[in-house]
């Protein structure tokens, strides 16, 4: 019997591509090659399934030269790479990740934002760089962590567990904005109180920002929203590129109107804006906050079971359109 046929758009474990290939006969990109948009609906031709990783964008050009395409699992908990409307028109499902990564990525947001205010990554270069000959009395002294005010603009599954590590673990007085608000138990639970979104940004000592990127969350935090914030505010984003207008925080942090920031996600990634590359008070991680190898595991796992499901007994587990099963 023949096998259904998927692509593997990215170098993935061995363990995966093993199980992979239990079900399917699978095309796996195990050059880790990046390809464009033509290469990748090249590769694509004839496959029911594709593992994607969060990269590669589905909208419906692709989907149109790719009729017989069904299901594509990410395996990222965002999924801004799939035109999920798009998808949903042309009947191909889309599957996410959650949950395998929200405390390893809660535990990342909440290094960073640590790093971020102790100056860690500014003062770690000056140490290489031969710089430290003497003790003085505000070398790096960054800036207080426990007992501040914690803000997250963003308040899912992540948010949630950098409200509990801010407030249980630091004393923090957590303040939160999303688009709904939670219910008294989870507010109970991360001992988080909502407020607007301009209390947040004029309130917040450190700043992260958890949430989904779409057409209405781009630029969320630009010249004006940074220009509300304390100059003495950090700000963290373990979101996505284009929440934050790179361009505006950088002029923000060469002019000390905040004092600064950690960025683990970038407008266009892998290129990363060249002035946030010059400015000391940035801590800059190029998109590793679910980076362990426990947690790449399980999440490559669960987008391979999802098309195993899928393709093969009819029942995804974590679908993002699930109104394509019925139809
Ligand atoms: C991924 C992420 O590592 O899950 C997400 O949405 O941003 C990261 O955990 C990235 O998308 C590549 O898989």
């Amino acid at each position: 019997m023949t096998q259904p046929k998927i692509l593997v758009a990215r170098a993935i474990f061995p363990e995966t591509l093993a199980f992979l290939e239990k079900h399917f006969e699978v095309e796996h990109n195990q050059d880790d090659a990046t390809w464009d948009k033509q290469e990748l609906t090249r590769r694509l031709q004839g496959k029911v399934g594709a593992f994607t990783t969060g990269t590669e964008r589905i909208d419906a050009e692709v989907l149109a030269a790719c009729p017989e395409l069904k299901v594509c699992a990410n395996m990222a908990v965002g999924f801004n790479n799939f035109d999920l409307a798009a998808m949903t028109k042309a009947g191909v499902l889309g599957t996410n990740t959650p949950d395998v990564l929200t405390e390893t990525t809660a535990d990342f947001g909440f290094a960073l934002l640590m790093a971020t205010a102790r100056r860690m990554a500014e003062s770690e270069h000056y140490l290489r760089a031969g710089q430290w000959t003497k003790w003085r009395y505000d070398m790096f002294a960054g800036a207080e962590v426990h007992g501040s005010t914690l803000g997250i603009l963003g308040m899912g599954r992540i948010g949630q567990g950098i409200a509990k590590r801010g407030a249980h673990g630091f004393g923090m007085n957590v303040i939160y904005h999303n688009r709904s608000r939670l219910s008294p138990e989870l507010e109970a639970a991360c001992k988080a109180r909502y407020v607007g979104k301009e209390e947040l940004l004029k309130t917040a000592d450190h700043l992260v920002l958890v949430l989904p990127y779409s057409a209405e969350s781009h630029h969320a935090i630009g010249a004006a929203e940074l220009a509300q914030m304390k100059p003495t505010a950090t700000l963290v984003n373990i979101a996505r590129g284009g929440i934050v207008d790179d361009a505006a925080l950088a002029r923000a942090l060469k002019d000390h109107r905040i004092a600064a920031a950690g960025l683990d996600v970038f407008e266009g990634e892998p290129k990363v804006h060249p002035d946030l590359l010059t400015v000391p008070n940035v801590v800059l991680t190029p998109h590793i906050a679910s980076a362990t190898i426990q947690t790449r595991r399980a999440m490559a796992q669960l987008a391979a079971d999802n098309l195993v499901g899928f393709l093969v007994n009819g029942k995804p587990l974590t679908p993002l359109n699930p109104e394509v099963l019925k139809k």
